[in-house]
């Protein structure tokens, strides 16, 4: 097992990753930005690094500064996190190439993956299916016609080095098809540095199920069942939950030995997501991998048990997996809500700033994988999660009921979240009867934004009474203040016209 490990992110995942890194007995590196200097994944690690400026091209995607932090504190391993270089195949060579060993996947599994096309070939030759579209990149524009006539419209352009939504274009007849063809290779160009581009049938109303599946090196491998992850804006995973509420055990099971021969034909290791997309006709097809530990791993963990970065870790130290597909159990239901620093109101802008008061939930049932503190600042530079709400409850109702009462006393004041946003997509009838797809957003944009709702004078007297000492001045005029239960315990009597 590894004697020291380099945590090369930031935030709720670095945090994460440095615990499960502890409970390993394995000592931790963690770099910084110079506006990360004061983070909260510092205090987790065992030693720190800064790795250069504010800007993430200057510090969390700096190959050769993250590398040179592992040699210079002799960690034989670095951890990616998800996002930043987590699926750089460059910086996993670079590893190798240095004698470090990259937390993930190889280069060459890597490289395969991240290609959709190549992907999509591997795929097939195992009769997992895929959507009926092209097996090759192409500029022709007589093949893509061909194959269109072929699949029938609407269909979809991709960017073969694209991901995440990025690149891709729905074309409903023919005579758009030449036009939306040059504008998603200037996209591709512009976005992945490469404009290969490919046709496939469009997936109408599809839910996005993913998987998760351990590999070893010894070819032992395991899947952990699925996540249900349809509650997107704009590609962006806001709400997952597994188990996903549109498969039968008979599906599960197909869906999960698909899975697992994906990762098998890629020679997969480490952790790894078999996305699948799932049409109204509970027909799988599948999309891609991703090669990184997810945002959403935790709604896994809480129903198997199973420690998916522990199991990450051990992998990569080429330990053999001692787990079985049979002892691999979901047990309960479990949602995951991703809170991120931006304004519902104002078009989901970013938010940063400083935090002036936290409150996190507590209690049965809840887990906040968080990388914020009251008084932090919250930088612009960098994707704005700031922390997950995951509750685990023996049923799907119980989990809703307990994810929403949860919500209501996750407090962050100073600056703006999605916190009151998320509440009402949990509240609401069509997440509550679990019939739902990739289309939800967009389908329920008016009903999600918030109404003018009357802000509560208990949370912001309780951020002023917390940041400026005013509860000191309450002491010395009468210690019966400081005797008073906190304002937001008697939220609900208090209310304050709009400020608007
Ligand atoms: C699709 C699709 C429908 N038809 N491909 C989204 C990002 C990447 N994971 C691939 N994605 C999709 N590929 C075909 N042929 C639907 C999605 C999709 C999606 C598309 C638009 C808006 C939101 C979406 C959420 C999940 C999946």
């Amino acid at each position: 097992m590894f004697k020291k490990i380099l945590i090369a992110n930031r935030g709720e995942i670095a945090i994460r990753v440095a615990k499960a890194c502890k409970e390993l007995g394995i000592s931790t590196v963690g770099v910084y930005s110079t506006i990360d200097k004061k983070s909260l994944h510092l205090r987790f690690m065992d030693e720190t690094v800064w790795i250069g400026d504010s800007p993430a091209i200057s510090s969390y995607l700096n190959i050769e500064a993250i590398l040179e932090a592992a040699k210079k504190t002799k960690a034989e391993a670095i951890h990616p996190g998800y996002g930043f270089l987590a699926e750089n195949e460059k910086f996993a060579k670079a590893c190798e190439d240095a004698g470090i060993i990259f937390i993930g996947p190889s280069s060459k599994a890597l490289s395969l993956v991240g290609d959709k096309v190549a992907s999509r070939n591997t795929v097939k030759k195992v009769d997992v299916p895929i959507i009926p579209g092209m097996h090759m990149t192409s500029t022709d524009i007589s093949l893509f016609k061909k194959t269109a006539e072929k699949t029938g419209y609407p269909v979809m352009i991709k960017a073969s080095m694209g991901g995440g939504g990025k690149g891709m274009r729905v074309v409903h007849n023919e005579k758009d098809l030449e036009k939306s063809i040059a504008i998603s290779q200037r996209e591709a160009l512009s976005s992945f540095g490469d404009d290969s581009i490919y046709l496939e049938k469009y997936i109408e109303e599809p839910r996005h199920i993913e998987f998760q599946v351990l590999r070893d090196n010894y070819g032992n491998c395991v899947h952990l069942f699925e996540r249900e992850c349809s509650i997107q804006r704009r590609h962006q995973k806001i709400i997952e939950e597994t188990p996903s509420p549109a498969l039968n055990d008979e599906l599960r099971i197909e869906m999960g030995e698909a899975a697992k021969k994906v990762i098998e034909a890629s020679d997969y290791t480490t952790a790894g997501t078999v996305e699948f997309l799932l049409d109204k006709n509970k027909k799988f097809y599948f999309l891609e991998v991703n090669a990184r530990i997810q945002v959403e791993h935790p709604i896994t963990e809480m129903v198997t048990g199973v420690d998916l970065v522990r199991e990450q870790i051990k992998i990569a130290a080429c330990e053999k997996l001692l787990l079985s597909q049979d002892q691999i159990k979901q047990n309960g239901h479990a949602i995951e809500t991703r809170i991120y620093a931006e304004d519902p109101d104002n078009n989901f802008v970013p938010s940063p700033g400083k935090i002036l008061f936290l409150s996190e939930p507590k209690g049965p049932g809840i887990r906040v994988d968080s990388g914020i503190y009251q008084g932090c600042n919250i930088p612009p530079h960098y994707d704005p999660i700031l922390s997950k709400l995951i509750v685990w409850s023996e049923n799907r109702n119980m989990s809703i009921v307990r994810i929403s009462e949860n919500l209501k006393e996750y407090i962050i004041l100073g600056i703006k979240t999605n916190i009151g946003y998320l509440k009402r997509i949990i509240d609401s009838k069509n997440f509550a009867s679990g019939d739902y797809d990739t289309h939800f957003i967009d389908e329920h944009e008016e009903s999600l934004l918030p109404k003018q709702e009357k802000l509560n004078i208990a949370l912001i007297a309780g951020a002023l009474n917390k940041s400026l000492g005013i509860s000191k001045r309450a002491k010395e005029y009468d210690s019966q203040y400081s005797q008073m239960t906190t304002p937001w315990q008697e939220i609900g009597k208090w209310e304050i016209c709009s400020l608007s």
